[in-house]
């Protein structure tokens, strides 16, 4: 064999080493990472505070009716507030600030006083003015019902999801710590499902932000 042909070889052996090293470590490390998270559990947003991660992981979860999904904020993830909101109903959609009419003689008042702050009033029909305010359906652990009653619970409240709900809100999802400076957030929220079918939900600050659970 000429020189030049051996040197070939040898760089064609070493190339296919490298790159079969290369794949098993891939796939090492891909399985390493599978095995982190548990069947039952979501991570809620992360990354670091140059690079947000806006999203849900897995985006997909498959479990059997009867158990739970907890999701959670990593630690260390940026102060970056999330949501799992499962909207049945489209209607029941919440944003985050919204129009509330309240009578003409109702006066708002600053908190503290004299700060630099005004509520948004728009004049309204009925003697009634119309103030912009956060809305608690949007922020808060809260729930509608089958017949559209509408109430706000604890964090941590792990509601079950019987498939009749037509909204359902974790509130504000941050990593731990953040219940101090956002009270009541939580850096988890579990739900039980009790019916099977696919439950898909979103974020009310991210509406990009999709995920679904699959109830068998
Ligand atoms: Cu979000």
């Amino acid at each position: 064999m000429e020189r030049q042909s051996i040197i070939l070889t040898i760089s064609l052996m070493v190339a296919t080493l490298m790159v079969s090293l290369t794949t098993n470590w891939v796939s090492f490390s891909y399985k390493a990472e599978a095995q982190q998270t548990a069947s039952n559990h979501v991570v809620v947003g992360g990354g670091n505070n140059t690079y947000p991660f806006y999203g849900y992981s897995p985006q997909q979860i498959q479990i059997k009716a009867g158990s739970s999904v907890v999701w959670s904020a990593p630690p260390n993830a940026p102060m970056e507030p999330h949501t799992v909101t499962f909207v049945i109903n489209n209607n029941t959609m919440a944003t985050p600030d919204a129009p509330f009419a309240v009578p003409s003689s109702t006066k708002f008042m600053p908190l503290p006083p004299n700060a630099n702050s005004k509520p948004n009033i728009v004049p309204g029909n009925n003697g009634m003015n119309t103030a912009i305010v956060s809305n608690a359906m949007s922020y808060s652990p809260s729930v509608v019902d089958a017949k559209g009653n509408a109430k706000t619970f604890p964090p941590n409240g792990n509601p079950t999801l019987t498939g009749n709900e037509q909204y359902v809100n974790s509130g504000w999802i941050l990593p731990k710590g953040g219940e101090q400076i956002f009270p009541g957030s939580s850096s988890t929220f579990t739900v039980t499902f009790s019916k099977a079918g696919t439950y898909g939900y979103t974020c009310t600050l991210h509406p990009w932000m999709t995920g679904k659970v699959v109830v068998k």
